[in-house]
């Protein structure tokens, strides 16, 4: 008899947290708002296929992660004038991450083709 109390109860709290997840992500867009940004752990993707950066252009907050992910067959490298990126040459499968914790506009390109052109832009 207990238990069974017990287990609905905790059933109940477990629907709470359920119920609650989806406004605290509405928190987080309105603290975005804000400016209050300092959530990090978060990670955008980029591809390089077709000898290009897919999205090209990238928007993140402070602390935030973008990881590159090479698709191509051809080689290629994620590198920026101000030295913030400069990654290996990237075989095919192969990553580079790098984490942002100021914010500005990083333009880069890959070494190998310098035509091929990204930004990141943190904020
Ligand atoms: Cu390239």
């Amino acid at each position: 008899m207990r238990n069974s109390r017990l287990i609905s109860v905790l059933a109940f709290l477990m629907l709470l947290v359920i119920a609650c997840a989806p406004s605290q992500t509405a928190q987080q867009t309105t603290d975005k708002t804000i400016g209050r940004s300092e959530d990090s752990g978060k990670v955008a993707a980029v591809s390089i296929k077709g000898f290009k950066f897919v999205p090209a252009e990238v928007n993140i907050k402070i602390g935030e992660t973008v990881v590159w992910t090479n698709e191509d067959t051809a080689p290629h490298t994620v590198e920026s004038s101000d030295g913030t990126l400069r990654s290996d040459e990237l075989a095919k499968g192969d990553t580079y991450s790098q984490i942002f914790t100021k914010s500005g506009k990083y333009e880069y390109i890959c070494g190998i083709h310098p035509s091929m052109k990204g930004s990141v832009t943190v904020q």
